[in-house]
């Protein structure tokens, strides 16, 4: 029996949930959501309070998703303009940059938040965007980040953020997705020491949108860039913008943001995120699962152009009127020591990030850690893939020094905020389980085969959610049915996850990945569809299948089995190539690991690609390769095996 962590007396005597009133407050959450989320919904603050609490269908053809579908607030007014008052001179964000030795990092206040978000909501507005609009953010981790997120939510503009590691393509093909009417975005973006051109990557992309979308642009490091008709000067207009918008009165179930992300077939999906039910739930998760209080610094080291980053950077904290911080480096910059560095400067009290920046740093040795100073850190989390035990030991004995209680939070881009979570005052932890649901969330095991319930302990399934919560994504912009059939089509009355899990003998829950063709690369969601249809589009492939293998830091590396046109010699001129084809179709997450030249794809006689085939062979699982007999042609399985790449 591996070891477990009960929460220690002195965090139960401060933890806002303890396991006394966990049980009491998850019966009442499920078994009756009208009083529970009609009492908790007014952790908000409404223009107009709700009267309607829950109505929602997971029924087949008729899934609809409504929260507090009465009430009236804006998010924007709930995140500044309501913690003015109360704490104005607290700061809200700090801001750390790329580089210490070269730039200052910031403290703003929650009064100076609020001059901010009202000068860009003034200048979005003098570029034509009203409420119902979209607006497409292309940002470095800089501050005009959130107060772009926040300007839009103030007028009741739909932003969409797309992660600045994204290619021009893969920008141009959001910007039209949501038919946006302006781009924000600056010039360049400093990241590990290195520089993004971001302003001519999204030049590149404008080409091919509509004329009449606008380009902001924001100053960071003053390098020169083209200018084109369609730009405007983000630092000239704020001298003219004024300082104060009054908030749109905004519907609950009115848009908040779309966020685009990776499913198992066809091009990226628009995930529509809505305003009451999520504020409600990022917030309320916030404050539980970090055990937030007044007064701590909270630092989620994820990008903005990520869920995380919405709901822990932005939404959640400053709902809150907590202090965040937002990072625009990367774990390794100047060195090793970045986050722990970091922590120190700022007294930093909650600290969440990926298993995959865990163990790189783990790799570099305990010295870096050991260096600074870490005595104010009273909680770690970790959220994007399960972390693996030792990991999870390292993470506790080295950067928690046995003190820290560690969140291993599990949820998706899909449902705005934890689904299963330890409490730190409630949970004994078990290294590498996410354990328990949160409030509201009701998780069903499923048999994959049959679709049957799996009723009690000690069992394994896929993981389903019997029910909604507030935090719920409501549909894909544009695509209704494709909502239906992602989520509500395999397992009729269920939302599917896309995950396997297991339950164990004490009701535990162990999320074991995805069970679709989704890979999870250094926590970033990736289709293995969408990186094999940028394969085929460049002249020299044939046909391309994608999997993801076992990688010792990333979690997952990417393996593309590549069949050549007849005309093509493989050679490492072409695989660099290939390489660089992707990074510049997609952008550099979505770069093979291993490209391997396969002279045939294993395929069944219909023509199927046997994916669990390639998948065995990536994981170099030989023995396991299972029925190979239905396969057209059974002897091309020998010659991948014999060529397989090596390199995690
Ligand atoms: C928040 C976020 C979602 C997918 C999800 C699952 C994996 C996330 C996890 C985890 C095990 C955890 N995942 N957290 N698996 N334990 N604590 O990561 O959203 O980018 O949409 O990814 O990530 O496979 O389905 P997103």
């Amino acid at each position: 029996m591996p070891k477990t962590y009960p929460p220690s007396a002195k965090t139960i005597a401060n933890a806002h949930i303890t396991a006394e009133n966990y049980g009491p407050m998850y019966e009442q959450s499920i078994n009756d959501p009208d009083t529970f989320w009609g009492e908790h919904g007014k952790r908000v603050d409404w223009i107009k309070p709700y009267t309607k609490v829950k109505n929602t269908s997971f029924e087949p053809g008729n899934v609809d998703i409504k929260w507090f579908e009465d009430g009236t607030l804006n998010v924007s007014a709930n995140c500044v303009d309501r913690h003015v008052e109360t704490r104005g001179d607290q700061t809200a964000i700090i801001w750390e940059p790329d580089d210490p030795n070269t730039t200052e990092s910031m403290h703003i206040t929650y009064a100076e938040l609020q001059v901010h978000v009202c000068k860009m909501a003034n200048i979005l507005q003098s570029l034509g965007v009203s409420k119902g609009d979209r607006v497409v953010l292309y940002l470095p981790m800089i501050p005009e980040a959130a107060y772009a997120m926040l300007a839009c939510a103030r007028i009741g503009a739909i932003h969409s953020i797309v992660f600045a590691g994204f290619s021009a393509d893969a920008l141009g093909a959001r910007i039209n997705g949501s038919d946006a009417k302006v781009v924000i975005t600056a010039d360049h973006a400093p990241r590990g020491g290195r520089s993004t051109p971001l302003k001519s990557n999204a030049d590149a992309a404008l080409l091919h949108c509509k004329e009449s979308v606008k380009c902001l642009v924001v100053k960071r490091t003053g390098e020169q860039t083209t200018w084109t008709d369609r730009d405007y000067n983000y630092n000239d207009m704020l001298l003219e913008a004024d300082d104060y918008q009054k908030p749109q009165e905004m519907n609950a179930e009115d848009p908040l943001f779309i966020l685009y992300t990776s499913g198992s077939t066809g091009q990226p999906k628009g995930v529509v995120h809505t305003t009451g039910g999520y504020l409600v739930y990022a917030s309320m998760t916030h404050q539980y699962t970090f055990d937030y209080h007044d007064g701590d610094v909270f630092w989620c080291t994820a990008d903005v152009g990520w869920v995380t980053g919405h709901s822990y950077i932005v939404y959640g904290p400053l709902a809150n009127g907590a202090t965040t911080i937002m990072f625009e480096g990367v774990p390794t910059y100047p060195d090793a020591g970045r986050f722990w560095e970091v922590c120190a400067k700022h007294k930093v009290n909650q600290f969440y990030t990926a298993p995959t920046a865990i163990r790189a740093l783990m790799g570099a040795g305990n010295e870096w850690v050991e260096k600074h100073d870490l005595s104010d850190l009273r909680l770690l989390g970790s959220v994007g893939e399960p972390i693996n035990p030792e990991a999870w030991n390292w993470y506790n004995d080295v950067v928690g020094k046995g003190n820290c209680p560690i969140v291993d939070t599990f949820w998706q881009t899909e449902t705005g905020g934890h689904m299963l979570t330890p409490l730190p005052g409630a949970t004994t932890l078990k290294p590498g389980a996410a354990q328990q649901p949160f409030f509201g969330v009701k998780p069903v095991v499923l048999d994959p085969q049959s679709g049957d319930v799996v009723h009690g302990n000690d069992v394994e399934g896929v993981l389903c959610i019997g029910d909604s919560w507030p935090g719920q994504m409501r549909t894909i912009y544009g695509d209704h049915e494709r909502f239906e059939k992602t989520y509500f089509g395999d397992y009729a009355g269920y939302y599917f996850s896309g995950d396997g899990c297991k339950r164990d003998e004490d009701g535990d829950y162990w999320v074991t990945g995805r069970v679709d063709d989704v890979i999870n690369v250094s926590g970033h969601r990736m289709g293995t569809a969408e990186v094999e249809s940028a394969l085929v589009a460049h002249v020299a492939v044939a046909e391309a299948a994608v999997v993801g293998y076992p990688h010792d830091i990333k979690g997952q590396g990417i393996y593309a089995y590549v069949t050549l046109m007849n005309n093509q010699e493989p050679s490492d001129e072409l695989r660099k190539e290939l390489e660089k084809w992707v990074r510049a179709e997609i952008g550099p997450i979505a770069k093979p690991d291993l490209i391997q030249w396969a002279p045939g794809l294993p395929k069944t006689r219909s023509g199927k690609i046997m994916r669990r085939i390639l998948r065995k062979i990536a994981e170099d699982d030989f023995g396991a390769l299972g029925d190979t007999s239905t396969l057209a042609d059974p002897s091309v399985v020998d010659d991948l095996i014999e060529n397989r790449m090596n390199g995690s």
